[in-house]
């Protein structure tokens, strides 16, 4: 029997966040190496064969796996949620780096400094409404089908849900001019592996507290201070 995939991350969401909602939803039991120290992350590195001295790092298949879109790919690939084919699979790509890219502005939000949190949380909201969800609402109407490619449960539909629920976070009816979302919402939370990974107490991490950022910030050190930049034009 193959031995559990095993995640090194912070105790928080962050890049990780997407890799164990689709390890839930693909019915994969994980373990998580929690980072708190500096001390701790650099210890991952030591022995020289991870090359961008980053999390996340996932143990799986004799591998340590890094950059959080390679490590997607390979398990949805290997759980048979990445399309049927090329035209399915870069759809599934297309549709996922939409929703990466909206919560990449989520996720950074906590570290960005001198920026009033109510405006963030404003700008955030209409770009949701104007540029994203449109375009996932678009494309189940369009095809009029349960998932967002080939008819099938994928990587995208997982990820999608993901982005749903964290800007219902900062907005709670924000899919009110959403019909087919609303649908979608319901339909694929009742997915058994993802309505499970929903109850309280699954892996599933909350939205990020002071602690967390604290832990990011003491662990990653000068990082934040020169890598983000927001964008939000
Ligand atoms: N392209 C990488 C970026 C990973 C990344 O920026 N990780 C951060 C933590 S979330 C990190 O380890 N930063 C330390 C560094 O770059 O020195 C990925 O997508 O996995």
């Amino acid at each position: 029997m193959s031995e559990k995939p095993k995640l090194h991350y912070f105790n928080g969401r962050g890049k990780m966040e997407s890799i164990r909602w689709l390890l839930a939803a693909a019915g994969v039991e994980f373990e998580e190496e929690m980072i708190e120290t500096r001390e701790q992350f650099e210890a991952l590195f030591q022995d020289g064969n991870l090359p961008f001295k980053q999390v996340p790092v996932v143990e799986m298949d004799g591998m340590k796996l890094v950059q959080t879109k390679a490590i997607l790919q390979y398990i949805a690939a290997k759980y048979n949620l990445y399309g049927k084919d090329i035209v399915e699979r870069v759809l599934i790509d297309m549709y996922v780096e939409g929703t990466t890219e909206f919560m990449e502005v989520i996720m950074s939000q906590p570290f960005l400094q001198n920026v009033e949190p109510g405006m963030q949380i404003d700008v955030l909201v209409q770009k949701a409404k104007m540029c994203y969800l449109p375009v996932y609402e678009k494309v189940l109407r369009d095809h009029g089908q349960d998932f967002l490619v080939g008819n099938q449960f994928s990587w995208a539909d997982i990820q999608l849900l993901e982005a749903i629920l964290m800007i219902e976070e900062k907005s709670a009816n924000v899919l009110s001019n959403f019909p087919l979302l609303q649908d979608f919402k319901e339909r694929i939370s009742e997915i058994p592996t993802i309505k499970a990974f929903l109850l309280p107490g699954s892996k599933r991490k909350p939205q990020p507290d002071e602690k967390y950022v604290q832990t990011v910030n003491a662990v990653l050190q000068m990082y934040y201070k020169v890598a983000f930049n927001f964008r939000i034009n």
